[in-house]
């Protein structure tokens, strides 16, 4: 639900909520993405406003989607959190050297501190090696505008552009005047096979192509310098991006700032000239040291964050200040908050009780059910990448003892199976192991983690609204699993377990189903389903 009028003049909004206003003021013909904190509410917001938004079943099929979008001369949006792009890289890397039509740009929000992902790995490192140009907003006001001449840099150039947001730009809110968006595109097909089919014949000269591209944008950033210069004294001058820029005016008022806001390619002339002058330059950024790498790699002489103690976790005006005076020592200890858990009543438990009951060894998956790892369950032995439950847990049951092997379970939640879960099905059909595997889907009807957002499995899309449901038993039949089981685990929990330990006793596929909603997304799901059929019923009318 909107919390402001998007059609006020001034407001205190979030970075997500600006993202999406300025979709809307940019005419955004087509916006795609697959959930991630802290990006996810881009796409809502931007559906609430009547936007054209809609969730892929992965980041990869998402980018793919808007990319043909923009291969139509439309303006299109894809949306994801950092490790959303280990997925959708494939596109990017290619889709620099294809370019596009009309404009593109993927906003890929990273999380440094962890808060909500299981690495913290920098996208600036994507930008560089895929060859994509990035800006990097520090507010929301940033990102509003930041959008917009990301489209036009996208137009111009034809190629895509990254939005690098952060978690604390994506969910601070802070005040935003709107300040007018960009006319409409016309999306239409103009045939261009040696542009859009990157065989090597067409690749090798699009490579060269998109170096020149890069040049032209550096030369770009220059001249329309879309950095800020804060004047300050010239004993100290301070490089940076993002939040880091609020945190290092706090920080040191009395310093020359240079704020980059094109980040890929480096504005090489606007950094010398900043530096000319000063006595001492520091490079305050979050994650890694990578503006502080690429600008020395320019031949420009800076100090960096002392690495082993500020790589990691988020920035803030006092470790900047820590970092400004040298400082090498560990931060002091932060308070423990209390520890993550499943809620009351949530369906994962029952199914987690009866993995610890059986023994299992669980190769686990991402969602809310991997609290369980954490005591009092203590019962996931091992987590990495969305969908990579399968292929661990096949690897597992291939290498180890009969016996062993006979207590390995992958257990996978509904829109982690439709993401990245169903090759692996594929592959345990095809490489079977001897003792056969067994594949439990804790299908809670909704991507819960995230906030509650729909999935292919839910039947429902990114509205809300009916659409095709995703049917797991059928996935399962036509992929050749041998045996397919829907059970509740909360209310037949004995069922669970016998049908759980059957599977477990043969060298057969097995995929069980164990169905039953998340508690907090009950009385949504109930209102949307009631909504839906009542709009049916209208129809029929
Ligand atoms: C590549 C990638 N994209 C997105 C995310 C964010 N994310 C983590 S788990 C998850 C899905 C959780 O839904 P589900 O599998 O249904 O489990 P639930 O939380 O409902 O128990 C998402 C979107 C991620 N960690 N990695
Ligand atoms: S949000 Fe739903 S799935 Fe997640 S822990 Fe709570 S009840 Fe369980």
């Amino acid at each position: 639900m909107l919390s402001f009028d998007p059609n006020a003049s001034r407001m205190l909004i979030s970075g997500n909520e600006a993202l999406a206003l300025s979709m809307l003021h940019c005419k955004v013909q087509l916006a795609t993405g697959y959930p991630g904190t802290p990006s996810t509410e881009i796409l809502e917001n931007f559906s609430e406003f009547g936007g054209k938004a809609q969730w892929a079943p992965n980041e990869k099929v998402a980018a793919e989607v808007a990319l043909g979008a923009a291969f139509a001369a439309a303006r299109s949006v894809v949306t994801m959190k950092h490790v959303g792009l280990n997925v959708a890289s494939d596109v990017l890397y290619t889709a620099t050297y294809s370019g596009v039509s009309g404009g593109m740009v993927w906003i890929v929000a990273d999380d440094p501190g962890q808060a909500s992902s299981q690495n913290e790995q920098d996208t600036r490192n994507h930008a560089k090696a895929a060859v994509c140009p990035m800006f990097e907003p520090s507010d929301s006001q940033d990102a509003y505008e930041m959008l917009k001449t990301a489209f036009e840099v996208s137009e111009k150039f034809q190629i895509p552009v990254i939005l690098r947001m952060t978690t604390r730009v994506c969910h601070s809110k802070s005040i935003v005047r709107p300040t007018g968006g960009l006319e409409a595109l016309t999306p239409k097909f103009v045939r261009d096979i040696a542009s859009r089919v990157m065989v090597p014949g067409y690749s090798k000269p699009a490579a060269r192509r998109l170096r020149k591209k890069m040049e032209d944008l550096e030369v770009w950033n220059v001249q329309n310098h879309e950095s800020l210069v804060v004047e300050g004294s010239n004993d100290l001058g301070i490089i940076t991006s993002g939040i880091c820029f609020h945190h290092a005016r706090e920080a040191a008022p009395e310093a020359s700032i240079l704020k980059l806001g094109m980040t890929y390619p480096l504005p090489a002339d606007v950094i010398r000239d900043f530096v000319k002058d000063k006595k001492r330059v520091v490079v305050i950024e979050e994650n890694d040291p990578w503006l502080a790498e690429n600008i020395r790699a320019l031949g420009i002489s800076v100090e960096a964050k002392y690495d082993p103690v500020f790589r990691f976790g988020e920035l803030d005006v006092n470790r900047v200040k820590r970092i400004l005076a040298g400082e090498k020592t560990p931060d002091p200890e932060a308070v423990k908050g209390k520890p993550p858990a499943l809620c009351q009543g949530c369906p994962h438990q029952s199914s987690f009780a009866v993995f610890k009951e059986l023994d299992c060894i669980v190769a686990g998956d991402i969602g809310c059910y991997t609290l369980a790892a954490l005591p009092p369950y203590s019962a996931m032995d091992m987590m990495i990448d969305m969908g990579a439950s399968i292929g661990m847990g096949l690897g597992l049951r291939h290498v180890l003892p009969p016996e062993e092997a006979r207590r390995v379970v992958s257990v996978i939640g509904d829109s982690t199976f439709v993401h990245s879960g169903i090759t692996g099905l594929v592959e345990m059909a095809y490489n079977r192991p001897a003792t056969g595997h067994v594949v439990v889907i804790v299908d809670n009807s909704i991507t819960a983690m995230t906030g509650q957002q729909e999935h292919p499995g839910t039947g429902r899309k990114l509205d809300h609204s009916p659409t095709y449901k995703l049917d797991y038993t059928e996935i399962a039949k036509a992929t050749g699993i041998d045996n397919v089981v829907e059970v509740n685990p909360v209310r037949d929990r004995e069922a669970f377990k016998t049908v759980l330990r059957e599977a477990l006793s043969k060298n057969e596929l097995s995929l069980i189903v164990a169905k039953s909603p998340c508690i907090l997304a009950l009385k949504s799901i109930l209102a949307w389903e009631k909504a839906n059929k009542e709009a049916a019923a209208k129809q029929e009318k």
